[in-house]
């Protein structure tokens, strides 16, 4: 069997995603991977098609591991998020596409089954503790036994992560025009956050006792040093996980952070390489490697991660998004199912038109993702559909200091 042809799909059925998917000569035999990068969609979609694509045509798509070294490795500039998402593009949809001319599911061809389902983790946020402890309940009410907490910082109400997707300032910015989403400057005072966030914890306790598991995601906003105070200061809340305290630049210094406080630690999202995720791992300087199977390279880089974390204690937590594509859910939760060390899944869930046009992402059960039982990941693209949702230009949002003053995202 031999590549024919590598279409790259950007459609924006809520959001852009970027779709992969890889033609053979056997007619009807395909695979499709999940290429999206938030803000930076075309730029991969571009690599994809006038660099990589081309180097495809011909080759044996059975040979994935050779084909992720000549790409990821075999060329002279390597690495970054735009060539390691467009790689886990081409990654994912060839594992897609061995698990279904072997007819077995891409679990069975990691090795076969290690549980029943992937914990999983939802999102709740809130400009108000009260606002934040509805959709805590709104969650729980829908299966997840562990929920990410996020609420706004006091005078600073556009805090990130409180809407989702392009959330509450849709309407206002006239989201459904087809025009260009805005660009978004927001306010952030360290010193604000680092007093609210163990307020805010304190009252989901008083409020819900230890009925549920709480994260919260830090988007490594804070100095080394003010990491350290807020995982300190969180302790008595014991929380399953504080996610990137630190930027992942700061790699040693999460040292600081591990040496002041036992909260768990989170980290790995913005990594792009195994290399990134090295020093936390051996030096066991956090307990959950949260990698992004789309931005790593697909697979094949994450499962070599797993097993590097295995012998440390180190446990999985792969991103899951609600700007990456069903094709990376599903892979997400093929790996979670067939590792030992596996730890928990991030799951915001996708609704609307996305399910529709890329139909197959994992499917929540009392707060566990099932992998799908077709072959490949199970997923699939409607290529008419997804041509009724074209691109439309979005970033994510930026951070100033109140002094007007850019901080770190
Ligand atoms: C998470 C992430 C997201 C990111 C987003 C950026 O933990 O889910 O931090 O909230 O901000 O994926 O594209
Ligand atoms: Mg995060």
């Amino acid at each position: 069997m031999k590549i024919r042809n590598v279409k790259v799909i950007v459609t924006c059925p809520g959001r852009n995603y970027v779709v992969v998917k890889i033609e053979t000569d056997e007619p009807g035999v395909y695979g499709v991977g999940d290429a999206t990068l938030n803000g930076r969609e075309l730029a991969v979609a571009a690599a994809l098609q006038d660099h990589i694509a081309p180097l495809l045509i011909g080759r044996d798509p059975d040979r994935i591991e050779d084909i992720w070294q000549y790409l990821a490795r075999g060329g002279y500039w390597r690495g970054g998020p735009v060539q390691m998402t467009a790689v886990a593009g081409i990654d994912l949809a060839l594992w897609d596409l061995k698990g279904k001319v072997a007819g077995r599911p891409v679990y069975s061809l990691l090795g076969g089954r290690t549980r029943k389902g992937a914990l999983a983790y939802g999102h709740a946020s809130g400009e108000t503790h009260e606002e934040l402890l509805e959709d805590v309940r709104r969650r729980i009410e829908e299966g997840f036994r562990v929920v990410r907490v996020q609420a706004a910082v006091p005078g600073q109400p556009a805090s990130y992560g409180i809407d989702t997707a392009y959330g509450k300032l849709a309407p206002e910015a006239g989201i459904g025009d087809g025009g260009p989403l805005p660009l978004l400057e927001q306010d952030w005072e360290p010193r604000a956050y680092l007093r609210s966030v163990p307020k805010m914890l304190e009252y989901l306790r008083s409020e819900l006792g230890d009925t549920v598991e709480l994260c919260h995601d830090v988007h490594g906003r804070l100095t080394p040093g003010e990491a350290a105070l807020l995982a300190r200061d969180v302790e008595p809340f014991h929380l399953f996980f504080l996610e990137d305290p630190v930027r992942p630049e700061h790699r040693e210094s999460l040292r600081l952070v591990r040496r002041a406080s036992t909260t768990p630690l989170a980290m790995g999202e913005l990594y792009t390489t195994k290399y990134d995720a090295l020093t936390p791992i051996t030096e066991q300087l956090i307990d959950y490697v949260r990698c992004d199977l789309a931005h790593i390279g697909g697979l094949t880089e994450a499962r070599k991660i797993a097993a590097i974390a295995e012998p440390f204690g180190v446990r999985t937590a792969w991103h899951g998004p609600d700007d990456i594509g069903p094709a990376a859910h599903a892979a997400n939760v093929h790996l979670d199912c067939a590792i030992s060390n596996f730890g928990i899944q991030e799951y915001p869930g996708l609704t609307g038109a996305v399910l529709d046009v890329l139909p197959g992402a994992p499917e929540l059960v009392d707060g566990y993702l099932l992998p799908s039982e077709a072959p490949g990941l199970g997923v699939d693209v409607d290529e008419q559909l997804a041509a009724r949702f074209p691109y439309r230009r979005a970033y994510l949002p930026t951070v100033r200091l109140t002094d007007g003053s850019v901080h770190d995202w």
